[in-house]
């Protein structure tokens, strides 16, 4: 390995950076505050709802904190690039916003689990999965859609940017659910595997809109508005890139539920039997022949062991893992050239330290 920490073939940095440990340690420290003012805002002059929020705080406390917490880590990594001058109070405002993002992660993956059948999620089971909860975990979701304006209203109702972080909030959640929607209708339910709808456009639109926006656009643009960046242009360039980045991010993430480890990944893959326009059927459909795409056909979209092995053992034939480490470094390149040309203002360490994290991750 060279000593800048590439390899000799790869672009991308092998040892990718780590966070501090006391960075982690700090943002972790603000978790137990934050569900006791949850509890607290509602719990003074309400006793007849407590049963509620004793069993609100135990959806916030298995939901919202076993994450890797890159979105919310990433606003306060942004934040701290971005003004130079910070007081400790406005670290910890933008810790607060990395939470607000984790909570509504939170929410939408407690759903999303729910509408995927999935089992694990972060090395436990599923919220629904629980004996005591099944589609309580509907309005669950829903309660931890609503901690994330609770906690605004908390500690930044008095601020400038109150109403920016809110309607960017709001605006993020409308996109996801847009994303969402387009991943669910193109993946029917009724037994009926139809690949015609699986096209590129389609795919690039249902991850950008589910995943980019909220997953890496969010917490950068809220740490420019916390830091008084408002200019639309400047919110326009830091978009494009984190998009891009978004996609890839998106990208990684179905090639693991097929070829990841599910013990480090912390989930069990189920876009197959889903019947998901997922970036790997994409793939393989470029490259199958006639009898292939029959093979396809015949085994996509069931839950069924023996036909989600015989579509992993097409992926393999299709050596769609070599087409993807060959996507991931070109896109790394490409990533880096849209960081040139789009990074006048901002400055780059805010995209590149992003992109580390997340380039060659395992989980
Ligand atoms: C996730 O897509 C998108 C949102 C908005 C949660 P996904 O179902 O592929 O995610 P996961 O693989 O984590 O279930
Ligand atoms: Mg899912
Ligand atoms: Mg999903
Ligand atoms: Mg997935």
């Amino acid at each position: 390995m060279a000593l800048n920490g590439h390899d000799e073939t790869s672009q991308i940095p092998r040892k990718v950076q780590r966070l501090e440990p006391s960075e982690l340690e700090q943002f972790d420290d603000l978790f137990p505050e934050i569900v006791n003012i949850l509890h607290q805002r509602w719990s003074s002059d309400n006793k007849e709802i407590t049963d509620a929020l004793n069993w609100f705080k135990e959806v916030s406390e298995y939901n919202v904190p076993f994450g890797k917490k890159n979105r919310g880590i990433s606003v306060v990594t942004t934040y701290k690039l971005l003004v130079k001058d910070f007081s400790n109070e406005d670290i910890k405002l933008a810790r607060i916003l990395g939470w607000c993002i984790e909570w509504l992660q939170a929410f939408f993956l407690v759903a999303d689990d729910i509408m995927d059948k999935s089992i694990t999620r972060r090395g436990k089971p599923c919220w629904y999965k629980q004996n005591n909860v099944g589609l309580i975990a509907v309005n669950d979701a829903i309660y931890l859609e609503a901690c994330v304006y609770e906690i605004l209203k908390h500690y930044f109702r008095k601020k400038p940017y109150y109403i920016d972080l809110v309607e960017l909030f709001h605006q993020i959640s409308m996109h996801t659910v847009m994303g969402q929607c387009l991943d669910l209708i193109t993946s029917p339910i009724d037994g009926k595997v139809d690949f015609t709808k699986f096209t590129e456009e389609r795919y690039n639109a249902i991850v950008k809109w589910k995943t980019a926006y909220y997953s890496f656009y969010l917490p950068v643009a809220l740490a420019m508005y916390m830091a008084g960046i408002t200019d639309e242009d400047v919110h326009s360039k830091a978009k494009t890139i984190l998009i891009e980045m978004g996609t890839f991010f998106q990208i990684q993430d179905d090639y693991l539920d097929c070829f990841g480890d599910p013990s480090v990944i912390g989930k069990i893959g189920t876009d197959i039997q889903d019947n998901k326009c997922s970036w790997l059927v994409i793939q393989a459909l470029k490259r199958v022949s006639k009898e292939q795409r029959t093979e396809l056909q015949n085994n996509y979209g069931c839950d069924d062991p023996s036909k989600i092995e015989k579509v992993k053992d097409l992926f393999e034939q299709l050596d769609l893992q070599t087409v993807y480490s060959d996507y991931e470094e070109n896109s790394f390149k490409l990533l880096m050239n849209l960081i040139d040309k789009n990074c006048d203002i901002l400055p780059k360490e805010v995209f590149t330290s992003f992109a580390y994290k997340i380039y060659k991750r395992q989980k």
